[in-house]
């Protein structure tokens, strides 16, 4: 039986310092299944829209423009309580207040530099995952 599903970017923070690796490692040993998997580039477009829950915030136009300076890696994850038990191993928005072993704990340098996103929502995992996934790239 399958799970259910969360969606994750490996942000362009963790890709420079060469963390991808132990990163999915560490998906990999919490439980979660792979369902698709690519590194990409985010165009300026694809941050507003991706975001764009986010776009009347102060902090928007930083976001995007760190969001789009590098390429990320984007997943889409399986388990049972996929989005909840995600965010728990990842910890906090700010890696400043996330527990001790969690991703951005270990891998964030700050709320706006934070390595790793996470979904927050079922409804929102479809919508994210579907918007870098076509369904042929999910097994
Ligand atoms: P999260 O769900 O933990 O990824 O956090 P949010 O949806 O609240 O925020 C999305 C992204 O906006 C964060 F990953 C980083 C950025 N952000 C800031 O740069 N500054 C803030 O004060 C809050 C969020």
């Amino acid at each position: 039986m399958s799970g259910q599903r969360t969606f994750t970017m490996l942000k362009p923070d963790a890709v420079e310092k060469g963390y991808t690796g132990a990163i999915l490692n560490q998906i990999n040993e919490a439980g979660f299944r792979i369902v698709a998997l690519k590194k990409t580039q985010m165009t300026t477009s694809d941050a507003q829209t991706f975001y764009a829950i986010h776009k009347e915030r102060p902090f928007f136009g930083e976001l995007v423009e760190y969001m789009t300076r590098g390429p990320i890696i984007a997943a889409i994850l399986e388990k049972d309580n996929a989005v909840e038990d995600f965010r728990a191993l990842i910890g906090a928005t700010n890696p400043a207040d996330a527990a001790e072993g969690t991703i951005r704990k270990k891998y964030a340098v700050s709320i706006s530099e934070n390595a790793v996103h996470g979904s927050d929502s079922d409804e929102n995992a479809e919508i994210e995952g579907a918007f870098h996934f076509s369904g042929r790239e999910m097994f």
